[in-house]
Order: C-alpha cells, then structure tokens, then sequence
C-alpha cells in the first residue's frame, strides 16, 4: 500500500541534488538531504515507541529541522501535532490532556516545564535542538539514512490542528494523508507550480497555511524555497529578484506596500502573489496592482477543509472575491437553518465538500456531527454569496470569531478569563478594523460598583495564560452592554461604536 502522503511527494521529487530549502542564516537542504535527514528522525521516534496512530505534538521554532520532523512522522505513520510557538503552558496543558501524545518535541528552553506535564500526560519529552546533547536531532544524526516508509492509507491520519472553538474549547481537526494530498495536487495545478518556482516561505509552520498550503505545495511540485524564520516586510523585498512567488497573509501585503523599494523592477521575478486566511481589502488589492504590476491571486480555507477556492491563475482576480470552488471541492451557499442550497445570488452559509475536508473531529463526535449535514456537506460558518459569474465572496461569518493578522482568535476565550477577574462584572470581546492586522481584538469591559480595576491590570492577568497576539490592543470600560430583546449582547452596535478606535 505505501505510505500514500510521502508517496505522493516521492512522485514528483527531483534530482537528489535540488535544493529544497535555503534559510536566513545561510543552510540550504537538498531533497536529497531531507530524504535522508527526515529518515533519520523517522528512525528516531520508532525508538521513542511511536506507533503508527500515535500524536506526536510539536511546539518549536521555524526550522528546517521542524520540516524534517513534519515528514519524519508522515513517514513513520504518526499524527503530526504542530503547535503555536506563542501558546502559554496553560494552552499547551490542555491540548497535551486532550490529545494524548505518545511523544512532545519543544524547544531546550521550554524542556523543563513542558518535562512536568508531559510526566501528567504520560508522553516523553525530547528537544529539537541543532547541536543539543541528548535532542532527537541529536539521536537520529546516529540513524540510517534509509527508512522502510510505514505504510498508511488515504483514510489513515497524517496530522491534528487545533482550531479554536466558539464555545471556547479547541477542537482537534483531524486530517488524512489523503486530505492532504489532494488539496496540495490541485493547488500545483491551479497556480501552475513546478519544479523551477522558488517560493518566499515567511509563515509560520504550525498552521494549514504555512505548512500545508505553502510547504506540502513546494513538495509536491519538487519547487524550492527560501525560508524565513520570521516575515521581515524590508527583507522580503531583497529577495523578491531571486524568487517566483510569495504566499502571506493580507498583513504581509499591507506592510511590504510600506516599504521604499517595492515596485514593478523590484517584483519583476514574481510569477504569482497568493493571499488568504483572512480577508484581502480591495483597496490592497489596487494598491497592489498599482504599485508592482501584479494582481493579488487570493483564495479561501480553513484548518478543517483545507484550501476551498481560488481566483483563477489566468482570468479575472477580482478583488474581494476568493474566486471559484477548487476541481473536486462542491461549495454551496445554504439556508444556515437547515442546510437547504439558497438560489444564487442570495446571501447564506458556505458549506464544502470534497476530498480536502477533514474527517471531523478529534474525541468530539458531538461536535464533528453538529457541523456536518446528512449528505455530508460540512458547515463553514462562513456566510457568503455567489455572484452571477461564479465568484464566491465572504460576506461575513456565522461564528464569532476575530482574525487579527492571520490568527484566529476566539472572543469566548477571553470573556472568559476577564469575566473570571475581580472586579469585573461581564465583557464582550470584538474585533475592531485595524490597519495592520486587520481586526484587532478589543475588549469592552463592565466592572463591578465601585471597582476601579484598569486596563494594564486586566492586561497583567491575562498574560501567561492566554498568548499574547490574543491579548487586546484596547481595553476599553462601558457601564454596560447593549443587549437585545432576549438579552444577548450586540456586539454589532459595539463594533459600530468603536470601528474609529485604530483609526489615527
Ligand atoms: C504578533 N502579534 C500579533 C499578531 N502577531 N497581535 C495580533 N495579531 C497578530 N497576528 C503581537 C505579538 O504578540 C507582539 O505583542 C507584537 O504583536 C509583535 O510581535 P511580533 O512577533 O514581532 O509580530 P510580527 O512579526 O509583526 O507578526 C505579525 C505577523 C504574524 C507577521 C502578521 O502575526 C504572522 O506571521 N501571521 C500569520 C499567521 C498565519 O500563518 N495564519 C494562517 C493560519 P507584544 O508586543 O504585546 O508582545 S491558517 C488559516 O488561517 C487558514 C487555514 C487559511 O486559510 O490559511
Ligand atoms: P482557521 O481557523 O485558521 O482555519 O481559519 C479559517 C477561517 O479564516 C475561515 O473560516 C474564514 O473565516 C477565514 N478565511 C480564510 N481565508 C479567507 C479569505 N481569503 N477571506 C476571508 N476569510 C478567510
């Protein structure tokens, strides 16, 4: 059977020699390296008792060694866990409760702390660490650098991503080597990847965008990339000349147009701009276009689907759209009461189906039945319309959520810990239109009579519990929420009322 996700990369690898990643500090890795290299850490976590099946949860800095880790647990059967760098121990504790892993990899600096838990969560802790006596890094650089790939089907389970959710609990989305898969493959088709594209990687990699949109798509095509540790908007810009494409999110586009030397020679080497993960302003769309020349191609996912549509590589990249549903994805625009498909042209929830949709989620059969129709349609909580020329467009979403610079951040989470201060009586947690990220979290707080708490208190106790690009930008105090008839807090009057606030 083989092992169908490092299968599909093997089909399309080139020549051992090409180079599949050059970092910041000046490594490269061939693919010749990564075959060996990610056997070797293969190798490494058989010795740690990995069996196909079990988790293998990560929260590590961007690396190649991190990439390498990813494919290692491909090829040796596990469930790739990627977590946040940013996540407080609190976060980690609970992810680590529910999923279960056989094996945590930290970085040195976190080994100690995240060494008690994992004795609570009966897992064993080992270290990525380049040079570190005793890191897995460490153990595999003593492996063969040939490995019998375990074998897993299309069905079988290549990794968890937590994704928030909006009762405040996150929930694992499990995702299948095929999930996987097939959304990369069509994704080379549509944006035309081969083997001669050199992509800027500046995401992060422990989400669907940056590690299986932009690194599972550079795989399969056998394509190269130049990979940041972090998104550096002047750096960026240096080594556009020497790239093909660039994915990010709408932030990165917003602040590279800040810098002095974008423009049209500066982006002449680009082929194509990718953007998504939370929506693209047409007005950076035209700015865009105005200053290199270049059309932003934007297209619309989600951890639990994968990539669900794409403006077209030739055709119309209309701005505020995300473009037409994938080759293999159905996309429809339903009545969010009962799932029934809407006339066209009329506003209501997206909802997907196809291969790229995941199989539910982790230990909350509850959950994964409540957000999937009979017929197998999963509901987005994306609300949208398709225009008369097929193009879906994101009207709005059914879920409070906030997204502020690409992350997702769910405003029940942090009620819930302001709500819990002394001093508080109740808050509402909004997303207020923020120049740089988007939407910037902001919280609208009622304190008790006659507390006087303020807003860098409420800051202070939230720190070291939630991670910091969740914390607010703003606190700011009301006497109370507006409620409606049936007492439920509008928060739209409140976004109303504060949409100024980032303003300057
Ligand atoms: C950092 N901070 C943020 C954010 N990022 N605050 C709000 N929103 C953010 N996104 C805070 C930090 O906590 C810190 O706060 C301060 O800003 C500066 O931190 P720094 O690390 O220097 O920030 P940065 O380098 O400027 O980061 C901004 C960024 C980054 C480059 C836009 O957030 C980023 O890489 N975003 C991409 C996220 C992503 O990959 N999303 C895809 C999810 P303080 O000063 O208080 O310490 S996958 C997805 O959404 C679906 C599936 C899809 O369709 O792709
Ligand atoms: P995540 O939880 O990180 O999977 O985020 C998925 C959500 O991001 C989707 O449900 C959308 O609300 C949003 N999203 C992703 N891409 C886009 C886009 N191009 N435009 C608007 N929203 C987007």
């Amino acid at each position: 059977m083989g092992n169908h996700l490092f299968d599909a990369f093997r089909s399309s690898m080139p020549a051992p020699a090409r180079l599949l990643m050059e970092t910041d500090d000046g490594r490269s890795l061939t693919y010749g390296d990564m075959l060996a290299r990610s056997a070797q850490l293969a190798h490494a976590l058989l010795q740690l008792d990995v069996e196909p099946g079990d988790r293998v949860a990560v929260q590590v800095e961007k690396s190649p060694e991190a990439v390498l880790l990813y494919l290692a647990c491909v090829r040796a059967g596990a469930v790739f866990l990627p977590l946040n760098t940013a996540y407080t121990l609190t976060e980690l504790g609970y992810f680590f409760g529910d999923a279960e892993p056989r094996v945590i990899v930290c970085d040195p600096a976190r080994s100690a702390d995240i060494g008690n838990m994992a004795e609570a969560a009966g897992a064993v802790v080992v270290t990525l660490d380049r040079n570190g006596q005793g890191s897995l890094t460490d153990q595999a650089s003593r492996q063969a650098t040939d490995f019998h790939d375990v074998e897993r089907g299309p069905g079988d389970l290549a990794a968890i991503l937590y994704t928030s959710g909006t009762t405040g609990r996150s929930k694992g989305a499990m995702l299948s080597h095929e999930n996987l898969a097939s959304n990369a493959r069509v994704l080379v088709g549509q944006w035309r990847f081969t083997s001669d594209d050199v992509l800027i990687h500046a995401l992060p990699i422990f989400h669907t965008h940056g590690l299986f949109v932009a690194t599972n798509v550079v795989l399969m095509a056998g394509a190269s990339m130049l990979f940041e540790q972090k998104f550096d908007a002047g750096r960026i810009v240096s080594l556009l000349p020497r790239a093909t494409t660039l994915m990010g999110v709408p932030t990165f586009y917003v602040r590279l147009l800040q810098q002095d030397g974008l423009d049209r020679e500066a982006a002449g080497n680009i082929r194509l701009f990718v953007s998504g993960s939370a929506p693209l302003l047409a007005e950076t769309h035209k700015a865009w276009r105005e200053c290199t020349g270049h059309a932003i191609l934007e297209r619309y996912g989600m951890t639990e689907t994968n990539m669900n549509t794409s403006n077209p590589y030739e055709g119309e990249r209309r701005a505020g759209t995300v473009g037409f549903p994938l080759p293999g994805v159905s996309l429809r625009i339903a009545d969010p009461d009962n799932g029934k498909p809407l006339p066209q042209g009329e506003v209501g929830m997206i909802e997907v189906r196809g291969p790229n949709v995941f199989g539910g989620y982790w230990r909350m059969p509850e959950k994964t039945s409540a957000e999937f129709r009979a017929d197998g349609f999963f509901i987005t909580g994306d609300l949208g319309i398709i225009d008369a020329d097929g193009y879906v467009h994101i009207v709005g979403r059914g879920k409070d959520l906030i997204i502020s610079g690409g992350y997702n951040i769910y405003p029940k989470e942090l009620e819930s810990e302001i709500d819990a201060l002394d001093g508080v009586a109740e808050s509402a947690v909004i997303g207020v239109a923020h120049p740089d990220f988007g939407e910037g979290v902001t919280a609208v707080v009622v304190r008790t009579p006659a507390s006087r708490i303020t807003a860098a208190e409420i800051l202070g106790a939230i720190a070291g519990r939630v991670a910091r690009y969740k914390h607010p930008k703003q606190v700011v105090f009301v006497e109370e929420l507006p409620r409606n008839t049936m007492g439920k807090v509008q928060k739209n009057l409140l976004r109303d009322a504060y949409k100024d606030l980032y303003r300057s």
